[in-house]
């Protein structure tokens, strides 16, 4: 078990540091902030690089252990306090099906969403275009989603866990397309926000 508190670099509340505290909160495990100011150049210092060569946001350092990647770094907090029941037992029926969903949430998901944000800006016919990419790939995904969460309170069915973090940290940046009004996804958001250790952290602010 840490001797020290697990370190959180990011560069504000809201990147995607927000889904490693929320799951940190779930978790009763200690962190502590370092918050990195690009413009100061602090995530190209070369003792920063050391821990995340690309410079990038969030790396969590817990002792001798460095892990950058959101979605390995909830995985691995996830395994490390299974106590807490938020990621499937390795021999559970439910490991596998949790593995996918960890891995769609940022590979397949989140490629997609972000997309949304660079967008921002762009003239018209780049964005009307890649729009309509980003809508297509979103009817698709939802194809996944929306039938589990009419059928089922969280996306495992055993109960909330470590992919309805990641999920809801990625889905309301294409909430028109992936979480319409009256939507199953859309009630299962809306439960995930009203979550104390997700308003806590200000994971939807
Ligand atoms: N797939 C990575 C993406 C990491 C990423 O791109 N993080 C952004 C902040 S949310 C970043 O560090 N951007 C670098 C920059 O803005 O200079 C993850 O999920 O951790």
């Amino acid at each position: 078990m840490s001797t020290h508190p697990i370190k959180i670099y990011s560069m504000a509340l809201q990147d995607r540091s927000d889904r490693v505290r929320w799951l940190l909160e779930e978790l009763n495990v200690p962190y502590e902030n370092i918050f990195l100011k690009k413009k100061e150049g602090e995530m190209n210092t070369p003792e920063y690089r050391k821990l995340n060569p690309m410079g990038r946001v969030p790396t969590i350092v817990d002792n001798s252990t460095v892990v950058h990647e959101s979605a390995a770094i909830c995985l691995y907090l996830a395994d490390k306090y299974r106590n807490i029941k938020l990621a499937p037992e390795l021999n559970s029926e439910e490991r596998a099906e949790y593995l996918q969903w960890m891995v769609f949430s940022t590979a397949t998901l989140e490629s997609i969403v972000a997309k949304m944000f660079y967008l921002e800006g762009k003239v018209d016919l780049i964005k009307n275009y890649e729009l309509q990419y980003i809508k297509d790939q979103c009817e698709t995904m939802k194809l996944a989603i929306e039938p589990l969460l009419s059928r089922q309170e969280y996306f495992l069915k055993s109960g909330f866990s470590a992919v309805d973090i990641m999920m809801a940290a990625v889905i309301p940046g294409a909430k028109e397309f992936l979480a319409p009004a009256g939507s199953a996804t859309e009630k299962w958001l809306l439960r995930m926000m009203d979550r104390p250790l997700a308003k806590k952290v200000k994971v939807f602010e």
